[in-house]
């Protein structure tokens, strides 16, 4: 029987860079979960019987909250809903179950790579019916009825079993529980060689794949070891835990430190690489050296006619503003186009759609093609294997003789952690205090010479975002951007974004903070960072 349930409204359900994300407690309030579902729904309009997909990376919550969506979507009229098995999808899965399905669209419980568990992160977001994120006219509507919503629609029907494949139904509403691996590991099928990674495996190519206790796990196991062949161990940490095992799934070289120490090390695996709570970022690490995310991308796009689906080319490459300009001289010498978006996967969907991009990247360990709509982290780890299988060179060479040909972008980022929100407000508004006075002004050898607030102008809806990060550039190509984070859920995060252009190929080996560092100097300068965060050094660097 279907129930309408009053309710107040919250004053803090404003979506971020991806969705809702706050800690568990928080999100167990009294209708939290349910006030912000319902205002996702109340945010659309035609989808009466239509399907909906709902997926979540199992981290804790995770079961409860897709029961709520579940019976809420029964409620509100959808004709069907998809969930994975155990409540299990990753995101990019579940993108891909939108497109591949024809659903209206699809509720992902996820708060990436934060870590998971009673006290930890939850978050819920929607994504359209071209499987990616809401664009922020939907994300905007829908913060505008958490402010007022006052009532939801729940079934009360009895729980369904999530961990049972097959046809049920709720109230009316049918409920297919999917295995969440199958179509995803179809689709990798048809755009990578796998029997030229497979012969590579074959002849001794050994790979480390570290899931991090979350949501890649079966699908990793599935692919690397059982289609692929790799050894049994090859895929680590491969169940999906509530709680990712007490780590923070966040595959960087601060959380994923054993796996870069083993590759640094004098028994490293040919291939290291690791993906997140969710199984949207990757990283990607090779004998003896670290793939920044941002050369990934580069590296990827001038690489990836050597798999079967992209052997007709890119139309053109898309990264978010703080990302590395070396994807831009991969467009460059194409010929291909290159869009400067704002941070978020949400901002490469039109262009996706319009096929103006084929590949898209972000500098936070983002990658992913026209293939879904959500970055992929194993789409990124098997477009390596199949240009490390076709080329046969090592991660080391092949990056090197990019860098020879293209130059190298040094390029890491900062993060000050749970600062104080006024303290990080204060200094973002320092900076656009400082935007007019700054160009032509010199800091040692560095003289700056642009200063903006970044806006973008989507070139296929007009819409325009603006305030997406401070930036000052300076002559001969190098910058330091600003921005706060949108997936926090504690206090502000700062990020400081430092990149260098090299094109010497004599200075390729240097080591990144040291080749930073007067950059890293002016970047305090000018913000004041230690200052005002009482900071002396980051949280993270990667
Ligand atoms: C961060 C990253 C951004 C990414 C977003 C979601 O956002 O910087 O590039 O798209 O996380 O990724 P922010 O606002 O905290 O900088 V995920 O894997 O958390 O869905
Ligand atoms: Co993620």
């Amino acid at each position: 029987m279907i129930k309408t349930v009053t309710t107040t409204p919250y004053s803090d359900q404003k979506p971020g860079t991806s969705g809702l994300r706050k800690k568990v407690p928080h999100f167990q309030q009294k209708n939290y979960a349910e006030n912000f579902i319902q205002s996702i729904f109340d945010s659309l309009e035609d989808f009466e019987g239509k399907l909906l997909v709902i997926g979540g990376d199992g981290r804790y919550f995770n079961r409860e909250v897709i029961q709520i969506a579940i019976k809420m979507a029964a409620a509100n009229g959808f004709g069907r809903v998809m969930v994975g098995q155990g409540g299990i999808t990753s995101t990019p899965a579940a993108s891909h179950l939108i497109r591949k399905h024809g659903a209206f669209g699809g509720i992902i419980l996820s708060a990436s790579h934060n870590p998971g568990g009673p006290t930890e992160d939850f978050g819920i977001k929607y994504n359209i019916g071209n499987g990616g994120p809401a664009p922020e006219k939907i994300t905007d509507a829908i913060y505008a009825r958490t402010k007022v919503i006052d009532s939801y629609k729940i079934s009360d029907a009895d729980d369904i079993n999530l961990d049972q494949v097959g046809l049920t139904e709720l109230d009316g509403m049918q409920v297919e529980i999917v295995d969440p691996v199958a179509d995803y590991a179809e689709l990798m099928e048809t755009l990578f060689d796998f029997d030229a990674i497979r012969q590579h495996i074959a002849g001794g190519f050994r790979i480390a794949f570290d899931a991090m206790s979350a949501v890649t796990g079966p699908y990793a196991k599935e692919i690397i070891e059982r289609r692929l062949g790799a050894p049994e161990g090859s895929v680590r940490n491969f169940i999906p835990l509530p709680d990712f095992g007490h780590h923070h799934p966040d595959p960087n070289l601060v959380h994923a430190k054993h796996l870069y120490d083993e590759m640094m090390g004098p028994n490293a695996p040919d291939f290291g690489a690791a993906s997140d709570g969710d199984g949207d970022r990757n990283l990607i690490i090779g004998k003896g050296i670290f793939v920044t995310p941002s050369d990934s991308v580069a590296m990827l796009a001038a690489n990836a006619h050597l798999a079967p689906g992209y052997a007709s080319g890119l139309s053109g490459i898309a990264r978010s503003m703080p990302t590395s300009g070396a994807a831009d001289r991969v467009a460059e010498k194409l010929g291909i186009g290159i869009y400067e978006t704002p941070t978020g996967w949400k901002f490469f969907g039109n262009l996706l759609d319009e096929g103006l991009a084929t590949i898209c990247g972000e500098e936070s360990a983002g990658t992913g093609s026209n293939h879904v709509r959500e970055k992929d982290g194993l789409w990124a780890v098997l477009l390596w294997l199949n240009i490390l299988a076709v080329r046969k060179e090592s991660v080391k060479d092949i990056v090197t003789k990019h860098w020879a040909a293209f130059g190298r972008n040094y390029y890491s980022r900062h993060d000050y952690e749970e600062v104080d929100s006024d303290a990080a407000n204060g200094l973002m508004d320092n900076l656009r205090n400082q935007l007019s006075s700054l160009p032509g002004k010199s800091f040692g050898d560095l003289k700056v010479q642009a200063a903006d607030d970044f806006a973008y102008l989507d070139p296929v809806d007009q819409s325009v975002s603006k305030n997406q990060g401070i930036r000052i550039l300076f002559e001969g190509g190098s910058r330091v951007v600003f921005r706060l984070s949108g997936t926090g859920t504690s206090g502000a995060t700062l990020r400081v974004y430092i990149e260098r252009y090299e094109p010497d190929a004599s200075r390729h080996d240097l080591e990144t903070q040291s080749a930073l560092a007067d950059l890293i100097a002016v970047a305090d300068e000018i913000a004041g960072i230690k200052v005002r965060t009482g900071r002396s050094e980051p949280s993270v660097i990667t």
